[in-house]
């Protein structure tokens, strides 16, 4: 639809992971040490699907490809895996007006229980570890009808 003119809406969300050590053996015939999953949502867990399409989360090249690429369009936006390894990966989130630019965010997927000196900590390693930022969509002049949905939630 029509774009507004001179209007910036900001949208407040939080995304990250959490992870928990697996019991040895859980995943046969894998190095596997963690399960975890990534998520985004609005503040304090609110969804956020009334503007957001799909969800496209890219993970590391260690992942096969029908893993490394996965997309979720509904909610809750998130996706569960297991593995050996901290990484970079991408959540790249697409609107319900085809017309808004896709953004991408990205997120350092932490398993492990860090020290404030940067060493993983041995007493905490059985606690589930959870790393998760507060970051502001910003849409610029968006279409009226997206206006419409961003303003009244
Ligand atoms: C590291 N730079 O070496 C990082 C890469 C990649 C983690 C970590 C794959 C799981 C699978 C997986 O956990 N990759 O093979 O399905 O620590």
């Amino acid at each position: 639809s029509k774009r507004t003119k001179g209007v910036t809406v900001v949208y407040p969300i939080v995304y990250g992971n959490v992870a928990t050590l697996l019991p040895q053996k859980k995943v046969p015939d894998s190095d596997h040490t963690h399960k975890w999953t990534v998520s985004v949502r609005g503040i304090n867990g609110s969804d956020i699907s009334h503007f957001v399409k799909k969800v496209t989360f890219k993970l590391h090249e260690t992942y096969s490809n029908p893993q490394r690429g996965t997309f979720v369009e509904q909610p809750p936006f998130e996706i569960t895996e297991t593995g050996w390894g901290e990484f970079e990966l991408s959540i790249k989130l697409q609107f319900v007006e085809p017309g808004e630019k896709p953004v991408s965010l990205y997120h350092n997927l932490r398993l492990h229980p860090y020290e404030e000196d940067g060493s993983i900590s041995t007493v905490n390693r059985n606690k589930p570890v959870q790393s998760f930022q507060y970051d502001e969509l910003v849409f610029t002049d968006p279409s009226e009808a997206l206006y419409q949905i961003l303003t009244q939630h």
